[in-house]
Order: C-alpha cells, then sequence, then structure tokens
C-alpha cells in the first residue's frame, strides 16, 4: 500500500509544492442544485458542512422536485442565468470563501460559470474542491454526455482537489472503467492520469480490492502510490452517499485534516448513514445521514 499521511502533517505540503494551513473559521461556498427531496446535492451538504463547524454558503444551479436517480417526471428549473447577478453583488459587497466546494452541475455552461466565479470570488489561497458527480456504476446520469464529461475533466483539472469514482475517472481520463478484479496498478493510473491533467490531489472512492472490504485512495501529484483508508463493505450501496462522503470530506478537510485524514473521517460517517439505512426497502431513494450527524460532530468538534 502506498504512504500513509497523518492528522500532524496537516501543516506539511499536502497541497502540492505548497505548506497550507486552514483558517480557523474557513468559509465554503458550494455549488450544486437543491433536489427538494430525495437527500443528495445541496440539502445534504448544507446541513453536513454545518455539522462539520464549517459556514457553508449556498449557491444553488437548479431547483428539482426530486433527484434524477429513479423519479419519473421531475420537475426542473435552471437557474444557471441566476448565477452571474448572484456572483457580482457578492463581488460589491467583498464577499470571498476560502474554499469552493462543487457538486452536481446541470450543464457545460454552468461548468464555465464555476470556472469564472472561482476567479472572481475565491480568497487568494483558496481551495477549489470538486466532485464531479455525473456518473456511477459505468454509467452517466441521467441527461450528461461525453461531451460534459469532458467539461467537468477540464474544471477537475484546474481544482486542488477532486472526488471521483472509478466510473467518473475512467470516463474523464479515457482509462477503461473496470467494476471489480482490477488491482493497484489500475487504482495508481487512473489517479495519476488525472494529477497530470492538473488536479491536486485525487481522493478515489469506492476502491475494492477484497470483497469484504472497500474504501477511499488519496494520490497527491507527483506521488509515486496512493494512500488508502479501508473499511468494511457493506452487502448494498444507498443513494447518495458520494454527496454524503463529498461534504463531510469538505468539512473535515476545512477543519484541519490531511485529505487522507477527511477521507476516513468521511468514509465512516457514510458508512453510519448506510447502516442506519440497510433493510429499509421504502428508502432506495437516500441514505439516512441524518442519523450520523452526531459521530462528525464529535468526531470534528472537539475542543
Ligand atoms: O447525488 C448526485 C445527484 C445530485 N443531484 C441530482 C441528481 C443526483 C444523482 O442522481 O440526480 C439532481
Amino acid at each position: 500500500m502506498g504512504k500513509k499521511q497523518t492528522p500532524d502533517e496537516f501543516t506539511g505540503a499536502w497541497r502540492t509544492g505548497e505548506k497550507k494551513k486552514m483558517k480557523k473559521d474557513a468559509k465554503v461556498l458550494t455549488v450544486q442544485d437543491i433536489s427538494c427531496f430525495g437527500q443528495c446535492s445541496l440539502t445534504v451538504a448544507l446541513p453536513v458542512i454545518s455539522a462539520a463547524g464549517i459556514e457553508c454558503a449556498v449557491l444553488p444551479s437548479a431547483v428539482l422536485s426530486t433527484h434524477t436517480g429513479g423519479f419519473k417526471g421531475f420537475t426542473f428549473r435552471d437557474l444557471t442565468d441566476d448565477i452571474p447577478g448572484i456572483v457580482s453583488h457578492w463581488e460589491k459587497e467583498g464577499i470571498t470563501f476560502d474554499a469552493i466546494y462543487t457538486g452536481y452541475l446541470g450543464s457545460i455552461r454552468q461548468i464555465d460559470l464555476v470556472k469564472d466565479l472561482t476567479d472572481r470570488v475565491l480568497a487568494p489561497g483558496g481551495l477549489r474542491i470538486v466532485d464531479p458527480a455525473m456518473a456511477d456504476n459505468g454509467v452517466l446520469y441521467y441527461g450528461f454526455d461525453a461531451g460534459f464529461a469532458a467539461a467537468m475533466a477540464g474544471l477537475c483539472a484546474t481544482a486542488d482537489v477532486v472526488l471521483p469514482n472509478i466510473t467518473e475517472a475512467a470516463l474523464m481520463t479515457g482509462l477503461p472503467y473496470r467494476a471489480a478484479g482490477y488491482d493497484e496498478a489500475y487504482i495508481t493510473s487512473l489517479c495519476r492520469a488525472l494529477t497530470e491533467r492538473g488536479a491536486g490531489t485525487v481522493v478515489l472512492t469506492g476502491v475494492s480490492y477484497k470483497e469484504e472490504k472497500l474504501g477511499v485512495a488519496v494520490f497527491a501529484k507527483g506521488d509515486e502510490k496512493p494512500a488508502y483508508y479501508m473499511h468494511e463493505k457493506l452487502p448494498k450501496n444507498s443513494h447518495g452517499t458520494g454527496d454524503i462522503f463529498a461534504a463531510a470530506f469538505t468539512g473535515a478537510l476545512l477543519r484541519g485534516r490531511t485529505p487522507l485524514s477527511a477521507a476516513g473521517v468521511a468514509a465512516e460517517f457514510t458508512l453510519l448513514g448506510m447502516k442506519a439505512t440497510a433493510g429499509d426497502e421504502a428508502h432506495w431513494y437516500g441514505t439516512k445521514f441524518e442519523k450520523a450527524l452526531p459521530y462528525l460532530v464529535a468526531k470534528l468538534n472537539r475542543g
């Protein structure tokens, strides 16, 4: 396995070539949709990042009645045209953010607007965290195509930290997608390809080398191999876990954890939510992350 990082290495050079220490009271802006029902995107990011003790501002990219992963006939209001005005107002007010974390984005134009707003309201030295939320299990989510995946790869190339799953990493690098039976060389090649395209640190989710284990690979530009946080694998995944992981990871990172330590906290938090959901067939649409919030609060708000 690759080299290990520990939390007290946080002040070290985990962000390529640079010493990084988070401000005591960092402010994050998250840009993603509001799926009114379904426990994903903003309805996850806001409570989870807040529970981590981090101030979270929101820029909703769209409002949907539900997420697109299994419901039929959902409503969709695109808020793209509101984004420039909101950002201009923030600029006039002198509002800036220590990190910008993007999740599900609905169009290539929104990706371009995120690049533009990052130039305008990310504080000097601030972090760009991108979850390319667009695909899973080898397929793109409803409504996305190869052009969108290419544009998302462009956004990830500008990011300090990217949080893809294996499907997203394969789509963005052109490497083959492998569902199982891969080795460490495959995972390393996905991570390396993303950093070669420009990403600073890759946090690759859904990595499994053994039937009963699942986890996260953390790879910083220039690393030889990833470091890993592995945990038990539950028999069934539940919807929205990528968003839950990414939000908890962002909160933990901004609380001063290293990427590997933040990945560990986020993975355990997500796992607790999945355990709370397991067996409730009526809850196919989401993950009961609320039940795990006490864990996150206790883990990240000591002292
Ligand atoms: O969980 C990612 C996500 C976010 N937002 C919307 C989605 C999905 C996944 O299905 O449909 C609207």
